[in-house]
């Protein structure tokens, strides 16, 4: 195999941070591409396809392209999860039921033989049928929230991601169906091949590092005990290993430096300040390569 074939969306929601993703592994995607379905990559042996997010998994699934990025929503609506191999935490939003703001509504049950309009209709119809609640799925291809004022359907089952689009159209969210973000696609066949293996461990290693952050700093070398302690509270989920200090020679000072969640940072450096910690300094990571990631 000489090129990695990755499969992207061409444009849409999911296309920037995608190009993003593929800048953060490495791979310089040339920005004149406009208008090009194929684009080439200078510094690695990869070529992208641009494509309607809808068509992303069938190419994958038909081993056209290798690897693709699409949201979680569309795989599973085509019933193709097996081709799932990681969670890239953008694109998140919720498949979500909903009805008109004035409709009167206590539990789930209430939309028994009930019309629900939506894109969705494999998702939605597992959902029902483990709700064991019959309703009748109106399948629609655009404009699901329009369909209780064009008297189509009594409720929606679409995407939500700030609730502005119901909102304006005076609709209500009673209950999530479907929580989604972009994954990562890949070819069974082809996963075992060096050269994706290669890019999917990079990829891995990107997003490891956008939830973490490197820390380092001086504390005095008697309260390495309770440092320990704070930081093992704040490590990142996939890392096993203990916080590295190394002692200062001729001074009772040791150096630390560990790799902690984001979302931990603030909590940790008050802690590590209320132990001692001076000159801390936090680091972006630019990428992880976990052991058991
Ligand atoms: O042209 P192409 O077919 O490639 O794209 P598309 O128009 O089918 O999809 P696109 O670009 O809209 O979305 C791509 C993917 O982004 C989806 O499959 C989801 O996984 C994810 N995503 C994240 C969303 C949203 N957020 C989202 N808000 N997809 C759609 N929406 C729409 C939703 O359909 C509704 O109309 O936005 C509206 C609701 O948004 P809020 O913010 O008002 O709640
Ligand atoms: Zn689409």
């Amino acid at each position: 195999m000489n090129k990695i074939k990755i499969a992207l969306q061409k444009s849409g929601r999911l296309h920037v941070e995608s190009l993003k993703l593929m800048n953060d592994c490495g791979i310089n995607i040339n920005v004149c591409y406009k208008d090009k379905l194929r684009v080439l990559t200078n510094n690695y042996p990869v070529e992208i396809f641009f494509l309607r997010d809808d068509d992303i998994p069938a190419y994958i699934q038909d081993e056209i392209a290798d690897i693709g990025i699409v949201g979680k929503n569309v795989v599973c609506e085509q019933q193709k999860q097996f081709l799932i191999k990681e969670k890239l935490g953008f694109g998140a939003c919720r498949l979500s039921l909903a009805i008109p703001k004035y409709t009167i509504y206590k539990e789930i049950k209430d939309l028994y033989g009930k019309r629900i309009a939506t894109t969705y209709p494999n998702i939605l119809k597992d959902y029902l049928e483990n709700k064991n609640i019959y309703s009748d799925i109106v399948n629609i291809s655009g404009s699901v929230e329009m369909a209780p004022d064009l008297m189509v359907a009594d409720a929606i089952c679409d995407i939500v991601s700030s609730g502005e689009t119901l909102f304006k159209h005076n609709l209500k969210e009673i209950d999530q169906v479907f929580i989604s973000e972009a994954v990562l696609l890949c070819c069974t066949k082809n996963e075992n091949k060096m050269l994706i293996k290669k890019l999917l461990s990079r990829i891995r290693a990107v997003k490891n590092a956008k939830v973490n952050r490197y820390i380092s700093f001086y504390v005095p070398t008697n309260k390495l005990d309770e440092i320990y302690l704070i930081l093992l509270k704040a490590k990142s989920i996939k890392n096993k290993l203990p916080p590295m200090s190394y002692p200062i020679d001729n001074t009772k000072y040791s150096y630390v430096q560990y790799i902690i969640e984001e979302s931990a940072v603030f909590q940790t450096l008050y802690s590590l300040e209320m132990n001692g910690a001076e000159n801390i300094i936090i680091f972006p990571v630019q990428a992880l390569a976990m052991s058991n990631a």
